[in-house]
């Protein structure tokens, strides 16, 4: 099919929608993880780290933040808000932001879209009738139905390997992560932002490590990284850093951290790095997850950090919308910095519009414009659904911009496009 300026939005809007998706960053996790809602497998694990279902949707940390906007802990104090089990939590966000205000931020519509993708009628507004049928299916076949629905191919893991729960569980059994549907990450926050926290554990562990920074101290660090890399068959390591990070640091254990315990290990590995810059944690702790914050962070650092390790590959993501275009200048400055995603904050359409026409116009499509960052299985629907429809626009809008010189395209070179920006931008970074 010729692709003209009459049929270009059907055209890019099918490509997009029939293009398979590799979820780059999401906190999804095989079965075998456990799962708190057993559903049709009869097996539920309060502490089991796979999230799904309904209850789990509607008590999301973005959804109880926005309901301690409307209901302050003046007037429902936060332990008490903890102490409810969670279909009370959901019960309780459910009428304050759904039934009593109407549910339009990007969190409410988020568990409506998904809720009728799935199938069911968000006019009914029945809770109940909801977890009735969540509890009737099965968690495996249910991947494979939101998958299906996203059109997900691959689904990539967070495995924080400090977190005892987690840890515990690989270490149990070393193929709990075995499912062709996902893959594992190995998150390292700690070495790289807290090193004397980090340094009691490897030591507690097995690791002959100190809080003062020695040659065997970083040796040690190394074969501790391998040992999970190896373990996890992670296809690449990941931190969080905040917004006040910086490189290079003098006498600074993250610093040093980063040079020699962990690039080098990427590097052996033929790995990448991914490096999420901008949450400053826990500025309202009794918030738990839904605590953080967004501040602005240091691009000439990023860029430091590229030029001294040509040989790494950095995957990167920032959080602040004032950091976007300097680090989109820095990628096109640096073949080993890969931006990806529109994170968190920033996971709302009129942001994304935004910085991915901004990346478009910089980087063409040499880029990964998102990653859904699901923590609830059914979140991949939803957030993969609205930001298609916003990528979908902006492709569109800029292939219109360039049929205007007189250039022609064919469907098969937007799909060929469309590919590179979901698909395998991602898979060739990672060779
Ligand atoms: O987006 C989120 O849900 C955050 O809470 C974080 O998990 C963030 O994405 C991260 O990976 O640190
Ligand atoms: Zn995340």
């Amino acid at each position: 099919m010729s692709v003209t300026l009459g049929n270009i939005d059907a055209v890019v809007s099918a490509a997009v929608q029939s293009q398979p998706i590799i979820d780059i960053h999401t906190h999804l996790y095989t079965p075998r993880f456990g799962t708190p809602l057993g559903g049709a497998s009869g097996h539920s694990d309060p502490n089991g780290l796979l999230l799904w279902g309904v209850d789990e949707l509607i008590t999301y940390h973005y959804l109880v933040a926005e309901v301690f906007r409307v209901v302050p802990a003046s007037v429902l104090p936060y332990e008490s808000f903890w102490k409810l089990t969670k279909r009370e939590q959901a019960d309780h966000i459910w009428k304050n932001l759904f039934v009593e205000r109407s549910p339009v931020s990007e969190g409410c519509r988020g568990v409506l879209t998904s809720l009728m993708k799935l199938g069911l009628d968000p006019a009914d507004r029945d809770l109940n009738k909801w977890r009735k049928h969540f509890e009737q299916q099965d968690p495996s076949k249910q991947i494979d139905k939101c998958m299906e629905i996203a059109n997900v191919t691959s689904l990539t893991m967070t495995n924080p390997v400090f977190d005892d729960n987690e840890r515990a569980r690989w270490l149990a059994d070393e193929t709990v992560g075995t499912d062709p549907r996902f893959k594992a990450v190995l998150r390292i926050d700690p070495i790289l932002r807290a090193w004397p926290t980090a340094a009691r554990k490897l030591s507690q562990w097995g690791y002959d490590v100190s809080e003062q920074i020695s040659q065997k101290t970083i040796e040690e660090t190394r074969r501790f990284l391998r040992d999970w890399l190896k373990r996890q068959k992670a296809i690449y390591m990941a931190v969080s850093l905040p917004p006040t990070w910086r490189y290079p640091v003098a006498n600074d254990a993250g610093s040093t951290m980063l040079e020699q315990g962990v690039l080098p290990v990427a590097q052996e590995f033929g790995i990448p790095m991914a490096m999420m810059i901008g949450s400053a944690t826990q500025v309202n702790p009794s918030l738990k997850d839904a605590g953080d914050v967004v501040g602005k962070s240091d691009v000439m650092s990023v860029i430091h950090l590229c030029s001294r390790f040509p040989k790494n590959r950095f995957l990167m993501t920032m959080l602040a919308r004032e950091n976007q275009h300097e680090l989109c200048v820095a990628a096109r400055k640096f073949g080993n910095l890969m931006v990806f995603g529109c994170w968190w904050f920033l996971n709302n359409p009129s942001m994304i519009d935004e910085i991915t026409r901004m990346r478009i116009e910089l980087m063409g499509t040499s880029f990964i414009p998102q990653h859904s960052d699901a923590r609830v299985l059914e979140q991949i629907i939803y957030k993969w659904d609205h930001s298609k429809q916003v990528i979908a626009k902006v492709l569109a809008d800029k292939y219109k911009e360039t049929l205007a010189t007189g250039w022609r395209l064919s469907e098969d070179e937007i799909k060929r496009d469309v590919k590179h920006l979901l698909h395998d931008n991602f898979l060739n970074f990672l060779k």
